[in-house]
Protein backbone atom coordinates (compact mmCIF):
# COMPACT_ATOMS: atom_id res chain seq x y z
CA UNK A 1 0.00 0.00 0.00
CA UNK A 2 1.32 3.37 -1.42
CA UNK A 3 1.98 5.99 1.72
CA UNK A 4 1.48 9.56 0.49
CA UNK A 5 2.97 12.70 2.29
CA UNK A 6 1.30 16.04 1.25
CA UNK A 7 3.77 18.77 2.12
CA UNK A 8 5.49 22.26 0.10
CA UNK A 9 8.23 22.28 2.54
CA UNK A 10 11.09 20.46 1.38
CA UNK A 11 12.91 20.57 5.05
CA UNK A 12 10.10 18.64 6.24
CA UNK A 13 9.95 16.16 3.27
CA UNK A 14 13.83 15.22 3.60
CA UNK A 15 13.32 14.64 7.66
CA UNK A 16 9.94 12.36 7.40
CA UNK A 17 11.59 10.09 4.22
CA UNK A 18 14.98 9.65 6.63
CA UNK A 19 12.77 8.54 9.78
CA UNK A 20 10.52 6.41 7.75
CA UNK A 21 12.78 4.62 5.72
CA UNK A 22 15.13 3.77 8.50
CA UNK A 23 11.83 1.87 9.91
CA UNK A 24 11.56 0.15 6.38
CA UNK A 25 8.74 2.42 5.07
CA UNK A 26 9.08 4.10 2.09
CA UNK A 27 6.65 7.69 1.25
CA UNK A 28 5.80 8.99 -1.97
CA UNK A 29 6.13 13.06 -1.36
CA UNK A 30 3.23 15.24 -3.15
CA UNK A 31 3.73 18.96 -3.37
CA UNK A 32 0.28 20.08 -3.00
CA UNK A 33 -0.78 23.68 -1.99
CA UNK A 34 -3.54 23.52 0.89
CA UNK A 35 -5.79 25.90 2.45
CA UNK A 36 -4.11 26.43 5.68
CA UNK A 37 -6.85 27.35 8.12
CA UNK A 38 -6.59 29.95 10.95
CA UNK A 39 -6.93 27.84 14.31
CA UNK A 40 -5.21 28.21 17.87
CA UNK A 41 -4.60 24.21 17.45
CA UNK A 42 -2.25 22.68 15.26
CA UNK A 43 -4.65 19.34 15.16
CA UNK A 44 -7.23 21.31 14.16
CA UNK A 45 -5.23 22.28 11.34
CA UNK A 46 -3.60 19.36 10.32
CA UNK A 47 -6.68 17.52 11.00
CA UNK A 48 -8.49 20.01 8.27
CA UNK A 49 -5.32 20.23 6.13
CA UNK A 50 -5.59 16.00 5.83
CA UNK A 51 -9.16 15.59 4.79
CA UNK A 52 -8.52 18.41 2.02
CA UNK A 53 -5.46 16.49 0.56
CA UNK A 54 -7.11 13.11 0.51
CA UNK A 55 -10.18 14.97 -0.98
CA UNK A 56 -7.89 16.27 -4.07
CA UNK A 57 -5.62 12.96 -3.82
CA UNK A 58 -8.19 10.39 -3.49
CA UNK A 59 -5.77 8.06 -1.72
CA UNK A 60 -4.61 7.49 1.81
CA UNK A 61 -2.46 10.78 2.95
CA UNK A 62 -1.03 12.15 5.39
CA UNK A 63 0.40 15.37 6.68
CA UNK A 64 2.15 17.01 8.93
CA UNK A 65 1.77 20.36 10.85
CA UNK A 66 4.38 21.87 12.94
CA UNK A 67 5.19 24.94 15.02
CA UNK A 68 7.14 26.87 17.64
CA UNK A 69 5.75 27.84 20.68
CA UNK A 70 7.99 30.05 23.10
CA UNK A 71 6.81 30.41 26.69
CA UNK A 72 7.65 34.28 26.79
CA UNK A 73 5.99 35.47 23.77
CA UNK A 74 2.60 33.44 25.68
CA UNK A 75 2.92 30.79 22.76
CA UNK A 76 3.69 33.14 19.79
CA UNK A 77 4.61 32.27 17.06
CA UNK A 78 2.61 28.63 17.77
CA UNK A 79 0.69 27.62 15.08
CA UNK A 80 1.24 30.70 12.69
CA UNK A 81 5.25 29.80 12.21
CA UNK A 82 5.18 29.49 8.67
CA UNK A 83 4.00 33.11 8.17
CA UNK A 84 6.19 34.50 10.94
CA UNK A 85 9.03 32.58 10.01
CA UNK A 86 7.93 33.96 6.50
CA UNK A 87 7.31 37.68 7.42
CA UNK A 88 10.18 38.44 10.07
CA UNK A 89 12.30 35.52 9.94
CA UNK A 90 14.66 34.77 12.35
CA UNK A 91 16.26 37.87 13.06
CA UNK A 92 12.57 38.99 13.73
CA UNK A 93 12.70 36.44 16.76
CA UNK A 94 15.60 37.16 17.94
CA UNK A 95 14.58 40.75 18.21
CA UNK A 96 11.44 40.31 20.21
CA UNK A 97 13.54 38.06 22.06
CA UNK A 98 15.47 40.50 22.90
CA UNK A 99 17.52 40.95 26.58
CA UNK A 100 14.52 38.37 27.89
CA UNK A 101 16.36 35.98 30.03
CA UNK A 102 13.56 33.10 29.75
CA UNK A 103 14.33 31.89 26.54
CA UNK A 104 12.30 28.69 26.28
CA UNK A 105 10.22 27.17 23.84
CA UNK A 106 9.20 24.28 22.06
CA UNK A 107 8.63 22.23 18.76
CA UNK A 108 5.25 20.76 18.45
CA UNK A 109 4.81 18.07 15.77
CA UNK A 110 1.28 17.26 14.42
CA UNK A 111 0.77 14.42 11.86
CA UNK A 112 -2.89 13.51 10.53
CA UNK A 113 -3.65 10.40 8.35
CA UNK A 114 -6.34 9.47 5.92
CA UNK A 115 -7.22 5.97 4.93
CA UNK A 116 -10.50 5.38 2.39
CA UNK A 117 -13.45 5.46 5.32
CA UNK A 118 -11.65 5.75 8.20
CA UNK A 119 -11.57 8.94 10.38
CA UNK A 120 -8.57 10.95 10.43
CA UNK A 121 -5.70 9.21 12.62
CA UNK A 122 -3.25 11.74 14.96
CA UNK A 123 0.07 11.65 16.50
CA UNK A 124 2.39 14.32 18.05
CA UNK A 125 5.51 15.05 19.44
CA UNK A 126 7.20 17.76 21.09
CA UNK A 127 10.55 19.16 21.87
CA UNK A 128 11.62 21.55 24.31
CA UNK A 129 14.68 23.71 24.23
CA UNK A 130 15.53 27.29 24.17
CA UNK A 131 16.09 30.15 21.87
CA UNK A 132 19.28 31.23 21.06
CA UNK A 133 21.44 34.37 21.29
CA UNK A 134 22.06 34.32 17.53
CA UNK A 135 21.36 31.81 15.19
CA UNK A 136 24.22 29.20 14.20
CA UNK A 137 24.46 26.62 11.82
CA UNK A 138 23.40 25.77 8.22
CA UNK A 139 21.60 22.83 8.43
CA UNK A 140 17.85 22.05 8.71
CA UNK A 141 15.12 24.60 7.79
CA UNK A 142 13.01 27.40 9.21
CA UNK A 143 13.72 28.39 12.69
CA UNK A 144 16.51 25.53 13.21
CA UNK A 145 19.44 27.91 13.66
CA UNK A 146 17.94 29.84 16.81
CA UNK A 147 17.10 26.38 18.32
CA UNK A 148 18.42 24.67 21.33
CA UNK A 149 17.04 21.32 21.93
CA UNK A 150 17.26 20.34 25.62
CA UNK A 151 18.12 16.70 24.60
CA UNK A 152 21.25 18.11 22.83
CA UNK A 153 24.49 19.95 23.85
CA UNK A 154 24.37 23.48 23.34
CA UNK A 155 23.91 23.31 19.33
CA UNK A 156 21.00 24.38 17.39
CA UNK A 157 18.99 22.08 15.27
CA UNK A 158 21.13 23.89 12.36
CA UNK A 159 24.41 22.80 14.19
CA UNK A 160 22.96 18.90 13.65
CA UNK A 161 22.88 16.08 11.05
CA UNK A 162 19.28 15.61 9.85
CA UNK A 163 20.03 12.18 11.60
CA UNK A 164 20.78 13.82 14.83
CA UNK A 165 18.00 16.23 14.87
CA UNK A 166 15.69 13.39 14.05
CA UNK A 167 16.57 11.53 16.99
CA UNK A 168 15.49 13.78 19.21
CA UNK A 169 12.94 16.40 17.39
CA UNK A 170 9.15 16.81 17.78
CA UNK A 171 9.17 15.54 14.24
CA UNK A 172 10.72 12.34 15.04
CA UNK A 173 8.77 11.60 18.12
CA UNK A 174 5.80 12.49 16.06
CA UNK A 175 6.68 10.29 12.98
CA UNK A 176 7.97 7.24 15.16
CA UNK A 177 4.97 7.36 16.96
CA UNK A 178 2.98 7.00 13.44
CA UNK A 179 5.20 3.92 12.21
CA UNK A 180 4.41 1.93 15.17
CA UNK A 181 1.02 2.26 14.97
CA UNK A 182 1.36 1.78 10.88
CA UNK A 183 3.34 -1.50 11.86
CA UNK A 184 0.23 -2.49 14.48
CA UNK A 185 -2.21 -2.07 11.79
CA UNK A 186 -0.57 -3.19 8.24
P1 LIG B 1 3.40 22.48 4.61
O1 LIG B 1 2.25 23.04 5.39
O2 LIG B 1 3.23 22.52 3.12
O3 LIG B 1 3.78 21.09 5.08
P2 LIG B 1 4.87 24.65 5.88
O4 LIG B 1 6.30 25.10 5.81
O5 LIG B 1 3.80 25.65 5.63
O6 LIG B 1 4.71 23.39 4.91
P3 LIG B 1 3.97 24.38 8.61
O7 LIG B 1 2.67 25.06 8.40
O8 LIG B 1 3.99 23.18 9.47
O9 LIG B 1 4.66 23.92 7.25
O10 LIG B 1 4.96 25.51 9.02
C1 LIG B 1 5.58 25.62 10.17
C2 LIG B 1 6.76 26.53 10.01
O11 LIG B 1 7.46 26.38 11.23
C3 LIG B 1 7.72 26.13 8.89
O12 LIG B 1 7.54 26.88 7.73
C4 LIG B 1 9.07 26.42 9.53
O13 LIG B 1 9.44 27.76 9.32
C5 LIG B 1 8.81 26.20 10.99
N1 LIG B 1 9.19 24.83 11.38
C6 LIG B 1 8.44 23.71 11.43
N2 LIG B 1 9.14 22.65 11.81
C7 LIG B 1 10.39 23.09 11.99
C8 LIG B 1 11.58 22.48 12.35
O14 LIG B 1 11.67 21.17 12.57
N3 LIG B 1 12.66 23.25 12.44
C9 LIG B 1 12.62 24.57 12.21
N4 LIG B 1 11.53 25.22 11.84
C10 LIG B 1 10.42 24.49 11.73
Amino acid sequence: MGLTFVTTNMGKANEVRSLLRALGIEIDVRAVKLTEIQSDSLEEISMRSCEEAYGVLGEPVFVEDAGLFIERLNGFPGPYSSYVYRTIGNAGILKLMAGEENRVAYFKSCIAYKLSGKPVKMFSGVCVGRISHEPRGSGGFGFDPIFMPEEGDGRTFAEMEIEEKNAISHRGKAVRAFAEWLKLTR
